[in-house]
């Protein structure tokens, strides 16, 4: 896909977000719209998944660490057949397997997260996994910068660089936010690059709402010979909706009634400057 067709699809998928937050009211606002266009582009241009190869050994697997961001992840897998997007409409409801984190109940997610920092451990053995059993299918996990203090992730990230996993690649969307402030401000885990690039990875940054910049990237992977690589994904929370942007409390706000018709038709005329 073109990075104007991918540019366009991300507002359409921005549309969705909000529209099941919304009917749920429930959800993960400010988080699913800065890491979609990074799934757009995995899901569009990256990965070798499907709902036809989703059983094959061989395929790509693509785990969301920052779990609480699924609905970025429910409306890209609905997009790609994984389900109908019907089913949306029941997320958040009692006996709905739609629920507020990824779960295996639901066809397209490979892990069960939610509890931040599972996400590169579980990716670290998976990629293990195709290593021994001389499989070349990759490892993609999405990591939010508020997650980092979470230990298990540095124990995952030693672990990738001893078994030279160069068939893994985590990326981390950076909004800088997490649930209560600033990243920086909760516990600090800058600088994020030295860090990794210490621990034996190979890093490199990008503009997460670039997608000429986004595909590049994924094109490059592994950065490094017998690295692991990661991508720090520099974004913007709540990003497509003037009044969400960089507000700490759209982490998991939902719009009222007019707060959600002003970002529809932000949203609305962004589609349309793209499309026409
Ligand atoms: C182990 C664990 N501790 C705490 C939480 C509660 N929690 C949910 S989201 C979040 C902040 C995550 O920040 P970040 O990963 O930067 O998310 P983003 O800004 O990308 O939405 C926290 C602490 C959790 N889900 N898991």
């Amino acid at each position: 896909m073109t990075a104007q067709e991918l540019d366009a699809k991300s507002v359409t998928y921005r549309k969705k977000i909000l529209k099941y937050i919304y009917g749920a009211k429930a959800g993960h606002t400010g988080g699913s719209l800065s890491c979609i266009d990074i799934l757009n582009v995995l899901y569009n241009d990256v990965l070798n998944v499907s709902p036809e190869n989703f059983n094959a050994p061989d395929r790509d697997r693509y785990i969301q660490s920052k779990g609480h961001c699924v609905e970025a992840l429910y409306v890209v897998l609905a997009d790609k057949g994984f389900f109908p997007e019907a089913d949306l409409d029941t997320l958040c409801q009692y006996k709905s397997h739609y629920i507020g984190h990824p779960t295996k109940k639901v066809k397209g997610v490979e892990q069960n997260t939610g509890a931040l920092g599972h996400g590169l451990p579980l990716s670290v053995g998976t990629a293990i996994a195709a290593k021994l059993d001389d499989q070349d299918y990759r490892v993609f996990t999405l990591l939010g910068d508020g997650e980092l203090p979470e230990g298990s992730n540095w124990e995952a990230a030693l672990t990738a660089s001893h078994y030279k996993l160069d068939n893994l690649c985590a990326i981390i969307d950076n909004n800088d936010l997490q649930i209560s402030g600033r990243t920086a401000d909760v516990c600090n885990t800058a600088p994020i690059d030295l860090k990794f690039e210490s621990f034996g990875w190979s890093v490199r940054h990008v503009d997460g709402h670039d997608f000429q910049a986004l595909k590049q990237a994924f094109q490059d992977l592994p950065f490094a010979d017998d690295k692991p690589s990661l991508i720090i994904a520099h974004t913007v929370k709540g990003k497509g909706v003037s009044y969400m942007e960089n507000q700490i409390k759209w982490h998991h706000g939902v719009p009222g009634e007019k707060d959600y018709e002003i970002a529809q038709q932000e949203l609305d005329q962004a589609l349309n400057i793209l499309t026409t």
